[in-house]
This record gives structure tokens, C-alpha cells and sequence, in this order.
């Protein structure tokens, strides 16, 4: 897989792709990430990528031009998938989403900024508008390294384990069950004697058990889907 990502704050984006897990997929060659500074793509003589609104009201909105230049510089070099802009007024991202986009080979991501962008390039460049839920935030490139870790962590050989990802919450329209290390008596607090016991059958009983009584406390929404109701 390969992830263009498009913004007018690159070092936003420096930390999240240069540690960890995502840092490790890019160095086996699992995905290529590629960001790319907006103002590079501006022809304004003080590298300006926004203006203010027509008709007037608070707030500058990102320019056309330099995000259709790169776009098109982008699709010169190879054709995508998708070009995907991060919007709050976007669809929310959900497991579902993140495993269907985590099949896609090569992406755009644009980060919006500012008052947003000019609607022209929604009509014109982007085949698909993703939230990452229901608040603000003060710029698209969190939301950005929000999806682009949930599709790379998703690629063949990115975690150790291979069947990690498949038990994480959402995978199964459940909640992940809880989970402890050493020691197995804190100051009297014990954990529970079943996954001490090394009877698989048991700690997966156990483990299903408690990930359906934390789904149906906490997220008795999730829970209709998984009974399929
Ligand atoms: Cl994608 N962008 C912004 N600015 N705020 C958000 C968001 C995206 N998703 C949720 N809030």
C-alpha cells in the first residue's frame, strides 16, 4: 500500500509516522508513506495556500490551485484508489471502513485546514469524505494519522502477531475482553485464576464471556449488531 498525504502542516504529521508500529511497516516495505507540503504546490509568490470566503464571514478557506496541482502531479506519477479528504462533516470512520480502505493499493489523503476547502475540489478530485467522529478539530492531519495508523495496522506482516488485529474491539462487533501481565498478586489484588490456569479452552470461554459483558455495559449498540439485531 501507498499513502500520499497532502497538507499545509507536514510536521503535524512527522511524530505519528516515525514511531512504532507505523514507522516499522515503512520499514519493511509493507506501505509508503509520502507527505506532501501543500505550500510547495502554491504558485503565490509568499507560498500562500488560502483565502478568504467568497461573500465574506470569519475564516480562510484552502485554495483550488495548489491542492489540484499536487493531486494532478500525484495521478501523474500513478493512478489511485481513492482521494479521500478528512472533514468532520465526512462519514464516520468505523473497523468496517478501515478494513475495506486497508485492501485499497494507493491512496490520497487530504487534510483540510482553516475553514475547510474550496468546495470546488470536493465535487472535482475527492471520491470519498471521512470523519473521525462527532466533535472538531483544529485541523485534518490528526484525523489523518488516525486513519492512516487504523489501515497499517491492517496490512499482512505489520503486527508480530498476525491474529492480533483480529482480536481487537470492533473486529467482531465486540469489545476486546480485559487483559493483565506480572505480577499475579498486586498488593492483594489478584488476577483472575482462569488465565492463570493454561487450560486454552477455558481462557477463550473466559475471555469471550467478559468481552460480551463489557460490550453489553458499555456499548449496548454494538452489542444489537453483533446479535445481529
Ligand atoms: Cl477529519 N477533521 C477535523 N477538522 N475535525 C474532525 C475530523 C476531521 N473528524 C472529526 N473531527
Amino acid at each position: 500500500m501507498r499513502i500520499d498525504v497532502i497538507t499545509c502542516l507536514p510536521e503535524l504529521l512527522e511524530s505519528p509516522f516515525n514511531h512504532s508500529i507505523l514507522k516499522r511497516a515503512q520499514t519493511k516495505g509493507l506501505v509508503e508513506v509520502a507527505v506532501h507540503n501543500l505550500r510547495e504546490y502554491s504558485t503565490n509568490k509568499h507560498r500562500a495556500v488560502d483565502d478568504y470566503a467568497f461573500g465574506g464571514g470569519a475564516g480562510m478557506v484552502l485554495q483550488i490551485e495548489p491542492i489540484a496541482r499536487c493531486i494532478e502531479f500525484l495521478k501523474s506519477e500513478r493512478s489511485y484508489d481513492e482521494v479521500i479528504y478528512m472533514t468532520p462533516d465526512g462519514q464516520t470512520l468505523q473497523q468496517g471502513m478501515a478494513n475495506e480502505l486497508s485492501l485499497k493499493k494507493n491512496l490520497i489523503i487530504l487534510c483540510g485546514h482553516y475553514k475547510g476547502v474550496d468546495e470546488r475540489v470536493r465535487e472535482h478530485f475527492i471520491t470519498r469524505e471521512i470523519s473521525i467522529g462527532d466533535y472538531v478539530l483544529s485541523g485534518g492531519e490528526l484525523a489523518a494519522a488516525v486513519l492512516a495508523d487504523s489501515l497499517i495496522r491492517l496490512l499482512p506482516g505489520v503486527l508480530n502477531d498476525e491474529t492480533s488485529a483480529l482480536s481487537d474491539s470492533f473486529q467482531d462487533d465486540l469489545l476486546a475482553p480485559p487483559v493483565y501481565t506480572r505480577p499475579a498478586d498486586y498488593n492483594g489484588m489478584k488476577v483472575p485464576d482462569v488465565l492463570l490456569s493454561g487450560h486454552a479452552g477455558k481462557i477463550e470461554e473466559w475471555r469471550h464471556e467478559k468481552a460480551v459483558e463489557r460490550t453489553e455495559a458499555r456499548r449496548p449498540d454494538i452489542m444489537k449488531k453483533h446479535k445481529g439485531e
